[in-house]
């Protein structure tokens, strides 16, 4: 199978509810749509989560000069990707770079994934199985009132957990906003948090220990995300599991962060684990510490993965990409499974990629 054309297009997909994180607000998904075209008719597809329409821009300037070395390729994800990184080693691969090799990576799994008339799961040798997965629309920094009222919303979507988050200007009007959560969604449902990496050492030290009896099920990149050592302190400190991953950069961060015992669980994040070909190296890492394994966004593909990972935890379930795919994922009582169809299942709604094209 030989790829025939690579063909990119922009789109600004508007979010239901935004997402107000301690970094950045995002209402607008600014989203690139990869169709990876083989002489045999097959088109492996995927999209690539830019945050910023600056980020966009680049990228999709990146997938056209990538696309000079993969058009009259044979789709092989390990050569193809092989030689992308040579290309771009001495600007680096990493950051939008390695996003968008992660998105041609995954677009090529599920050219061959379709070729062989599986979905992804099965191709790589699992089952589709159901997975539990949160609610992690929403739930910005609104402040008390607000958060308790969209938890609520948010869990009659047909969810037992949402994630929260935090990063609030002192501790205290962190827990008020943890409490009123809390006091709304009772005591049985699952509340995570997630401060994107917004507290020092010091100040993540002092509200996690605050936060230990909130009855959280995991506190997310509390401080920078690649201090390891910090993580470290932090979560030798408190019992609520301590959660990084959605910045890991491939198995080697994977690695590092393990060797720091940085944190109890890991989240891979598709496009920054390197793709398909990154998670499954990086995955037999994790499984190895008997690490529990949850999703960060792309939750299409990552549904695929997470049923072939061996300790997998949670699915992060965000909505963003929905309304632009034929058949969304369908979430019922907190769970949910991966398309049935030959590849990811990923396929474009072109009349809605028409209405947000950019
Ligand atoms: C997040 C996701 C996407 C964009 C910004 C922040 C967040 C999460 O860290 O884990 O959902
Ligand atoms: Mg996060």
């Amino acid at each position: 199978m030989i790829v025939t054309r690579v063909v990119v297009r922009a789109v600004e997909v508007p979010m239901r509810r935004a997402l107000g994180t301690s970094a950045q607000t995002i209402r607008g998904a600014p989203l690139l749509l990869l169709d990876i075209e083989t002489d045999i008719g097959v088109v492996g597809r995927a999209y690539l989560f830019c945050y910023h329409q600056l980020g966009r821009r680049m990228m999709a300037d990146v997938v056209r000069d990538s696309a000079e070395l993969v058009v009259g390729a044979t789709v092989d994800p390990h050569a193809l990707g092989t030689t992308l990184a040579r290309r771009w080693r001495l600007f680096g691969a990493g950051g939008g770079v390695g996003m968008v090799l992660a998105g041609i990576d995954v677009a090529m799994w599920d050219a061959l994934a379709q070729e062989a008339g599986q979905p992804l799961a099965r191709f790589l040798g699992g089952a589709l199985v159901q997975l539990p997965c949160y609610n992690s629309n929403g739930l910005g920094l609104i402040g008390a009132p607000a958060a308790a009222r969209e938890a609520v919303e948010l869990l009659d979507e047909g969810y037992t957990e949402v994630k929260l988050r935090l990063g609030y200007a002192t501790l205290a009007a962190d827990l008020e906003v943890v409490r009123a959560v809390r006091t709304t969604i009772g005591e049985q449902t699952g509340l995570l948090v997630d401060y994107n990496q917004f507290l020092t050492r010091d100040e993540g030290l002092q509200r996690c220990i605050a936060l230990d009896d909130e009855r959280i099920r995991w506190i997310e990149e509390p401080i920078a995300h690649d201090d390891y050592v910090g993580t470290a302190m932090i979560s030798a400190r408190i019992n609520t599991p301590v959660q990084i991953g959605e910045n890991l950069a491939g198995p080697h961060a994977v690695d590092a962060a393990l060797a720091a015992r940085a944190s109890d669980r890991l989240m891979f994040d598709l496009q920054r684990i390197g793709g398909v070909s990154g998670w499954l190296a990086a995955e037999r890492i994790a499984a190895h510490h008997a690490i529990p394994l949850s999703s960060h966004l792309f939750p299409e593909v990552s549904a695929h993965l997470l049923a072939v990972s061996s300790t997998r935890d949670r699915l992060e379930m965000v909505d963003w990409a929905a309304p632009i795919l034929n058949e969304p994922l369908q979430v019922r009582d907190g769970r949910v499974i991966a398309s049935n169809q030959p590849g990811t299942g990923v396929h474009w709604n072109e009349d809605a990629v028409k209405r947000f094209l950019c």
